[in-house]
């Protein structure tokens, strides 16, 4: 494809659409939405859906979800919880985890084996809406989109017995049609979801912090130690998620971080093309 993608976020990904003439690709069309993660590498564009896939028998990381959150919300692309595995056992425990982060998102209970809630999975992607599998290996996502397909064309492994965690089948990003609708991405775990440079996502990820720091008696409040602070009282009184401001915390300083670092690329790259440009002017000189 020769100099066509010059930038890495405008290389192809899946859910990509390219203008092509004879098989040539000629140019990648605008992203209605995407999914991209640490400094913008994108990892599919036009979804409408994320399911966030959790599943029973391992420890719900909600940390986790959160993050995965940030990334749907950043991309414009509407989250929905999934655990997985619901015939494993009782659920309530680990969908209650689920609904503190999701707020007012959806919480699916499904089950890939026995095929509980695979109705409502298919609902989210009609009639023609894109979807994409998300959440550590071993959730059961390649399993879902399989059942879903009502054939075995994603390969499926075991979990180690050791730590019940996943092993990582799933190695590169496909795109799926679903039968009654819509196409399915699965994704492989993600060892690491680093965060986009987007504190927007966060805040937005954290509704209910963002409503308690209107009542904060500084409008620059920072939830540490400061007097009046409305939401380090009610962490106090428990009425917040355990853990939760101090994860809001932590994800807005690392989103900062990532934007203040993608303030300073795009002024190292202005500055070299205004290198480019003074060489050129004083070649093209007389
Ligand atoms: N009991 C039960 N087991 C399931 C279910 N879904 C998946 N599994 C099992 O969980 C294991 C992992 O499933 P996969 O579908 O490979 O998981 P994955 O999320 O695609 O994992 P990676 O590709 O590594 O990211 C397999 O042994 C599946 O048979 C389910 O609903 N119930
Ligand atoms: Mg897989
Ligand atoms: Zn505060």
């Amino acid at each position: 494809m020769g100099g066509l993608w010059r930038r890495a976020s405008e290389v192809p990904v899946v859910g990509d659409w390219v203008a092509e003439e004879g098989g040539i690709p000629l140019q990648l069309l605008p992203r209605r939405t995407w999914l991209r993660r640490g400094e913008g590498e994108v990892l599919a564009a036009n979804l409408d859906v994320a399911f966030v896939v959790s599943g029973l028998g391992a420890d719900v990381n909600t940390r986790r979800l959160e993050r995965y959150l940030v990334l749907a919300l950043d991309g414009g692309v509407e989250p929905v919880f999934v655990l997985n595995k619901c015939d494993l056992g009782p659920a309530a425990a680990e969908v209650g985890l689920l609904r503190e982060v999701a707020r007012d998102h959806q919480v699916l209970v499904t089950s890939a084996t026995t095929g509980t809630g695979l109705e409502a999975l298919r609902d989210r992607l009609r009639p023609r809406r894109t979807g994409v599998l998300l959440g550590s290996s071993g959730v059961g996502k390649s399993s879902l989109l399989n059942a879903l397909l009502g054939a075995a064309l994603q390969d499926v492994a075991p979990l180690r017995a050791r730590d019940g965690r996943g092993v990582h089948t799933t190695t590169a990003r496909s795109l799926f049609p679903v039968a009654g609708g819509g196409l399915l991405i699965d994704t492989p775990g993600l060892r690491e979801v680093t965060l986009p440079p987007s504190e927007a996502a966060v805040e937005e990820a954290f509704p209910d912090i963002e409503a308690l720091a209107r009542g904060c008696r500084f409008r620059d409040c920072r939830h540490l130690s400061e007097p009046g602070c409305a939401v380090a009282a009610a962490e106090a009184q428990g009425r917040l998620g355990a853990g939760r401001t101090s994860s809001y915390r932590k994800l807005l300083r690392e989103t900062e971080r990532a934007s203040e670092d993608a303030l300073a690329r795009s002024r190292r790259r202005a500055r070299i093309k205004a290198l480019h440009r003074a060489v050129r002017a004083g070649r093209d000189r007389p």
